[in-house]
This record gives structure tokens, sequence and C-alpha cells, in this order.
């Protein structure tokens, strides 16, 4: 069947040329005096305005489906998920929506006409980055997944003004600056003011009732002001599914609070005074920069519940509009948790049951805990959620006398059905030592608990929340995360794309199960030459990027040099969030042993290679930093070393985001996913690298472990301990001493990062010398012990690539068995056992 996508849509090309000039003047205000053509207009305009009329063209497209969608929700009643998230990273919308509408050929024809490129008008547009890495757009693919999928589920969030920080490499050291992502306006949100609530802090309960907190009770004396919905359509591929995007902002007091009798005194502070303080101002304004870690701090409890109070009153609200009793709400809503930051979900609707809509205690707890799902993403310690109670008390006095009560009948189940075990109540229990385990309070609140990959749904059950898992078994499950092929190969590789659907049909977009009948062309040499070709192409591409876009800069900004990578060499690429556990160190350590032998056998000769990183660190994680900063001293020394340069060089890409993700995962040749066994929760750029044809070198580790399941052992490079190996030498006791003093190569980097012989720089040694110590210390994340079995496998990488066609072949073996790793995959298993939506086709 041919689509818009194979075949140009003329009418559709000469709509979207008068949609362009319509809201070049009409929305845009641009006077286009005796313009008649968009060709004519473009030497008037800038090219921000051609993407804006461009935008607004479109969604005048996805406006009349997206009202029909909404009203089909309604007219039949359907049950409808809301995704609850703190973070959704979608990256830009233009391209979505051009793959998604099927209309990128059209798009690039009219530009064509004008003499733009559609990559131009793409890049006038900034990433929408509102989240730090996996666990934010793992929540955008499902966005996607589920409209494409006519499941009538939608995202709920916060409008953050700024987003994750946009990083800069100054002397190699990360530095940070606002993401001011709006400051060009925001073409694909509609500002709902219309359907903004009032959100309370602070204040004290008073009861109806002196009995106990189970009754209706009433919150006075808070402070109070509004959230704000904005609006963005997720459309689904090739279909009229137009779902929702509902992002929450807050910069508007309640005016209805307001002392009006003082601000006619003209007293305008005192009349702000209670309304606007400081953190009022600022509540929704920037996105936490960390990722895996959680500082515990008041203003982003606040953030999390904005988020969850007004969206549940959005939910509770617009539900009750249907006239359908409230004893059903779970039956017609399913709420899912992303991670514990909108746990308090669960309190909230506890609250708006019982205090608003009178229902009884017990009842509204089954609904509860009928309507929410708990995604589990971590299994981190210090990522794991803990509130002060003092703190929660004050802020959100009836949400914590919920928890409370809670509390209170959880421990006492527990003490009856596990027979006085009191260690046990006191390991369960959710308020333990002053802080609030929203862990616990997710997983007593929800009816399904689910992890993210197999290992880590085990891991859950075994270890984690072992206690949990013995009380309700039947609670937990695993989702295996996945990835959206239209964003991730459709989108950023198009030219694979093609040449996958000219092999086998284009039905692997819907259906990415069907990459499987590529491999037949296993052995098709003319095939494989063509797989090589288009990654060499996007090598180049790459190239291109890093020498115009990513050159070295000095401390002051100052452009010091531009690199210039071989597309000949293997591009070797670690690109994810930098912590500890994901080990960019050990990559880092396995480099300088590299360069150490090279030094030592002058004209050994070996497979080039061209190390890319690309990384953000949480702004105050300092060992991070540090990494960051050594993988550049690094850099330095082996760049600008004539006896290694031709043979190995390492590019820091800045500012990794979803756009560069795009350009970077669809070049690389090696997809590094290194992090210690039984720490990586699943990982999803192991996925996206993997689908574009990337080898993987990595760890039993995450969804590493399915996909070595399905790509076969053979094909992936795995090496290093085991979770059980990890957990035995944890219990026995490990001393990274034992590694080095058995290994020389180990033992001579450990004294290259301890001595002056890389750096005689003493703010760089002092970094070094800090690296040395982690490792010398404790060794956290056994780098050390995990670096022989690394190095060993890297050089059977090495080997298999001087094997061109060899590799090329376990290239395509690779991405044939990718199926399994579909967001739709996972989209439907996460309604089949959890959210139960049933699919609506619109219009039909
Ligand atoms: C918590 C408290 C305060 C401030 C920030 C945070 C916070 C923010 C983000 C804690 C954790 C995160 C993000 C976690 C995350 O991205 N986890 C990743 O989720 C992916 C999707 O499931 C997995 O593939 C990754 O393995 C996992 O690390």
């Amino acid at each position: 069947m041919k689509t818009k996508n194979d075949e140009t849509d003329n009418n559709f090309i000469d709509s979207l040329r008068e949609g362009i000039l319509y809201h070049l003047t009409k929305t845009l205000g641009l006077g286009l005096t005796g313009v008649t053509t968009i060709k004519e207009a473009v030497h008037q305009g800038h090219i921000r305005h051609i993407y804006k009329a461009l935008a607004h063209a479109l969604r005048d497209d996805i406006m009349d489906k997206w009202i029909a969608t909404n009203s089909e929700y309604r007219e039949k009643d359907v049950k409808q998920l809301c995704y609850l998230s703190a973070e959704y990273l979608t990256g830009r919308f233009l391209g979505n929506n051009l793959i998604n509408m099927c209309v990128k050929n059209e798009v690039k024809t009219v530009l064509d006409s004008i003499g733009l490129t559609l990559n131009e008008i793409e890049d006038v547009e900034m990433d929408a980055g509102l989240g730090n890495g996996g666990l934010g757009r793992l929540a955008a693919c499902f966005l996607d997944s589920l409209a494409t999928m006519e499941l009538p589920g939608h995202g709920y969030g916060l409008r953050y003004d700024y987003g994750i920080f946009r990083q800069e490499i100054l002397d190699g050291y990360q530095v940070e600056h606002p993401d001011e992502w709006l400051c060009h306006g925001n073409p694909w949100e509609i500002k709902r003011e219309e359907d903004a609530v009032v959100i309370r802090f602070g204040g004290r309960t008073v009861r109806e009732d002196m009995k106990k907190g189970k009754c209706k009770s009433e919150v006075v004396g808070c402070e109070s002001f509004l959230a704000i919905p904005f609006d963005t359509p997720v459309s689904g591929y090739s279909n009229k599914t137009v779902n929702t995007l509902r992002l929450w902002s807050t910069s508007v007091p309640d005016y209805s609070q307001f002392d009006i009798s003082a601000f006619d005194k003209g007293d305008y502070g005192n009349a702000l005074k209670d309304v606007l303080c400081h953190d009022d101002l600022t509540m929704v304004s920037v996105l936490y920069p960390n990722d895996n870690h959680d500082p515990g701090k008041r203003l982003r409890l606040k953030q999390q519940y904005v988020l969850v109070s007004a969206s549940i009153q959005d939910i509770l609200r617009k539900y009750k509009e249907t006239g359908n009793p409230i004893e059903m709400f779970h039956e017609k809503r399913a709420v899912q948790i992303n991670d514990t930051h909108p746990s308090l979900v669960i309190t909230e609707l506890m609250r708006l049951l019982v205090d608003e809509e009178g229902v009884e205690w017990e009842k509204a707890w089954d609904i509860t805990v009928n309507t929410c799902g708990y995604t589990n993403h971590t299994v981190m310690k210090e990522a794991l959620e803990q509130w002060d109670s003092h703190m929660l008390g004050e802020l959100l006095p009836r949400n914590y006398e919920i928890i409370e009560i809670i509390n209170h009948d959880h421990c006492k189940r527990i003490f009856e059905k596990f027979e006085g075990d009191m260690d046990k109540v006191r390991r369960m229990s959710i308020i333990e030592d002053g802080r609030v385990r929203m862990a616990n309070l997710a997983v007593v609140g929800s009816h399904s608990v689910n992890g993210v990959a197999e290992l880590h749904t085990s891991i859950l059950k075994n270890d984690v929340l072992r206690d949990f898992y013995d009380m309700f078994p039947e609670r937990f499950n695993n989702k295996t995360n996945g990835i959206t092929q239209r964003k991730w190969i459709l989108n950023a590789n198009p030219e694979l794309s093609h040449l996958i659907t000219d092999k086998i049909g284009k039905g692997w977009v819907t259906d990415l199960s069907m990459v499987k009948e590529l491999e037949k062309f296993a052995d098709d040499e003319a095939f494989l030459n063509e797989i090589i070709e288009i990654k060499q192409r996007n090598k180049k591409r790459l190239q291109e990027y890093i020498y115009n876009s990513n050159p070295v800069k000095s401390e002051t900004g100052d452009i010091v040099e531009r690199v210039n990578v071989d597309i000949g060499s293997i591009f070797d690429v670690q690109a994810k969030r930098l912590h500890e556990y994901k080990r960019q160190l050990m990559n880092a350590l396995y480099i300088l042993m590299l360069y150490n032998e090279l030094k030592g056998n002058p004209g050994k000769s070996i497979v080039p290679r061209t190390f890319l990183f690309a990384a953000k660190s949480a702004a105050g994680y300092d060992q991070a930093k540090s990494i960051i900063k050594f993988i550049n001293v690094l850099a330095k020394v082996i760049n600008h070393d004539p006896d290694v340069n031709q043979l190995i060089k390492i590019v820091f890409l800045e500012n990794y985001n979803v756009s560069l993700a795009e350009k970077l995962l669809t070049a690389a040749d090696v997809s590094e996913q290194i992090s210690t066994a039984g720490l990586e929760a699943s990982g999803t750029g192991n996925m996206k690298l993997a689908l574009n044809g990337a080898l993987t070198i990595g760890t039993m580790d995450g969804a590493n472990v399915e996909m070595s399941e399905e790509i076969g052992m053979e094909n992936m490079f795995i090496f290093g301990m085991r979770t059980e190996e990890v957990n035995d030498l944890n219990a026995q006791g490990y001393n990274p001493a034992d590694v080095y003093n058995n290994d020389r190569d180990i033992q001579r980097v450990m004294e290259q990062l301890r001595g002056e012989e890389l750096t005689n720089s003493p703010s760089e040694m002092e970094v070094l010398r800090k690296i040395y110590y982690s490792l010398e210390k404790s060794d956290r994340f056994f780098v050390l012990k995990d670096l022989r079995s690394y190095k060993d496998m890297q050089e059977k990488v090495s080997a298999l690539y001087a094997d061109r066609m060899a590799w090329a072949k376990m290239v395509l073996l690779n991405i044939a068995r990718m199926g399994k790793f579909s967001s739709d995959r996972t989209i439907k298993q996460y309604n089949d056992d959890i959210w139960h939506l049933e699919n609506v086709a619109i219009g039909s």
C-alpha cells in the first residue's frame, strides 16, 4: 500500500504553501506587501518565521484530529491512561510530527522550492529538554507508542521554564548554562487558562468530625496559587489519533487569595506577601539536573506536589463530567507513576476522595490502589527518594496525615501477616527515622509494581523490595523497556530506513518484529555493503558536525582547535549521563592502557579508533565532573601526540541531548554499555545503538541481558563480572589493591593518575589524584576489577572490525534481532497486564 511517504501528495503541497503564507501574515504579523509566493516571503522574513509558519500550518491539520480524538474518547466513555512523569525528554517536535503525519517529502518539496533545506528549518527549533536521561526519554517514547497504537493515553508533567542545562566544555571542564528553550516561543503548545487549578501548601487541618483522620478534613491557612496547563498534541503514526501531553506551569499567583483591601490601600507588597514568596515564582521554573541521585530539596517536593495535585484534580474533574459514579473511577482511569517522583498522587487522590468527595476511607483506598501503578527505574540507594517528615508535614499537612494513617494500617497488616516480626515492620514502614520512604508508599498504594528489564525486576523482587514481594507477590511484574522506531530509525536514520523498507516493506514502522525478515540477507554481500555505506555517510555527517560545531575551547570560550576525525576508524560511542556506576572511567582507563601500549611499541599497527564520549553530569556531582575533566585531559594528551594520533583519538561531544543523539547514535560502530552488573536498571541507549547498526561491548546488566538472548551472545561482546559475582565480592570484601598489584598495566595507569606524567598543571593533577584515591580507597563500582576483561574484549572488537564482511554480517544480525525492543511491545504489555485500555480507531 502506498502512503504519502512514498508518493508525494500535490494537494497537500498546495495547501501547505497556502498555510505557510497565511501564518506568515496572519499569525506572525509579517507585513508582506505585494508578496504572493513564499519564495518572495523568505527574502523578507527570517528563517525562524518560516519555521514558525510551517509549525502553525501543520498544527492546523493536527487540530481537527485532536478535537475528534477528544470527543471520541468522551462519547465512547473509554478508559483512559494518565502517565504521570516529572520528566519528558521529547527533543524537537517538528521532526516527530512530519514523520507521524507522513508529510516529510511534501515539506521538503515546499522548502526546496524556496531554497531552504529541512535541516536548516529543523535547526531553528530548540529541544524540549524537560528531563535528565533515560526515564524522561522513555516517557516520550511511550507517548509516541500510545498514540500510534490508538490507545487513549496522555502524559502529565511539568512545564519547566528551564530544562536540562546547556553544557559547555571549557578547558575540559563542564560549565552549565540555563536552557532557555522557550525564549522564542513554542508553536506546539496551547495554554488552557480555563483549566487552571488551585494548589495549596502549608496551613493546618481541621476536622468536621473529631474522631480521627480517616474522615473528612479541611486545611485552613494555606498559601495557594494557580497551576496553569499547556497542552501539546501527540500524533500517532499514520493514523488519526492525537493524544495530549499536558504540562503544568505555576508562575501566576491565585489572585483570589489577594488581600484586596491592602492592595487598595496601596500596600502592594503586603497584599502579595503570602501569595508570592520567592519559591512560588520559581516553583516549576527549573528542572533538577540530577539523575539517579536525590538531594531531598524542599523546592523539588513542591514541584512534585504541583504535578500530582494539579494532574489528579484535573483527572477527577474531567471524570466527574462524564457522570459516572465515583466508585467506578478506577474502571475508567489508570494512573501510571513514573518512578517515585509523582508518588504523592496516592495521598492526593485519597485526600480528594475522602475530603472533597466524601468517600469513606476504605472505599477510597480501594479506588486509589486499583487506579495506580508504579514503575521503578533504579536500585541505586542514593536515588531512592526519602522526604524529611517535618518538611512534608509542614508543607503538606493533610497529605502527611494521610501517609500516617496509610502507614498505620500497613504496619498493622505486616505485623499480623508475619506474626509480630518487628524487624520486618521497621524495614517496610513508610515512615522511619524521621523520613518518608516514597518507594514504600508507591508499592503499598499501587496494584502493580514493575521493573524495567528482567534482571532489574528480579533484583527488585529478591533484594531491594524483597519484603514487599513477600507481602504482595501478585503486584510485581516486569516490563522491559523499549524505544520508538519512528524517532530512532525512521527520523534519525532515513537512509537505513529506506534500505530496510526496500527489502522487507514498511510494516516494521508499526511492527518492529518484522525486522527479523532481514536475517535472510545475512550473506547478501551487496546488501551488507549498502549497510556499510550508509554507516559511512552517517559517520561523515558526524565528522562534519564535530569539525564545525564541537571545537575544543579554552577557559574563556575561545576556540583552541578543531578536531578532524577519521571516518575510516571505529567510532566507539559512550553516550549517557555521567555516573560512576555507568563507568565512563573504565572506558577512559582502557584508552590510557591502549595509549601506553602504543607508546611502548612504536610501529604497532592497530585498527584506528575514535573514542566518542557524550555526557552531562549533575551540577553538584563532583566526582562525575572530575571524570569529564579526566577524559578531556586524556584527549589533550592523545590527540596531540603524533606517535598515536593517527591511530586513536578522543572526542568529548558537548551538550548531549536528543537532537545530538540522533546524529551520534546513527554514526556509531561500537556501543559502550559497561555499567557494573546489577546497577543499570535497563538502559535504552543500548537499544538505539544496536538498532542503528552498532555492536555492543557490554556487561550482563539491565536490558543487555535480554539483548544478548535475542541477538545471541556470539554477536555481542559481553565481558566482566555477573551480578552474582558482584554481590559475592561485595559480601566478601573487595580490595582494589589485589587487582593493581597483580596487573602491571593497571598499576601503570594508577601511577599515571597519581604522578605528573599526563599533565603538569596543578589543577589537572588534583583532578587526576582525586580519581586515583577513589579507585585506591574503595573502587565502589569495580572499575579496576573489570578493566582487564574489558580490555581483552576490546581487542576482539578490533579484530572483528578488520574483517569488513564479518563485521557487517554481525551488524545485520543485530538489527534484525532487535524486534523485541520497540516501545510498542512494551506498551502492549503494560496495557495487557496493567491498564486494560481499548483500542480506539478515530473517525472510523
Ligand atoms: C530524584 C530526586 C530529586 C531530584 C532528582 C531525582 C531523580 C531524577 C531523575 C532521580 C532519578 C532520575 C532518573 C532516573 C533514570 O533516568 N533512570 C533510568 O531509567 C531508564 C528508563 O527506565 C533506564 O533505562 C535506566 O537504566 C535508568 O538509569
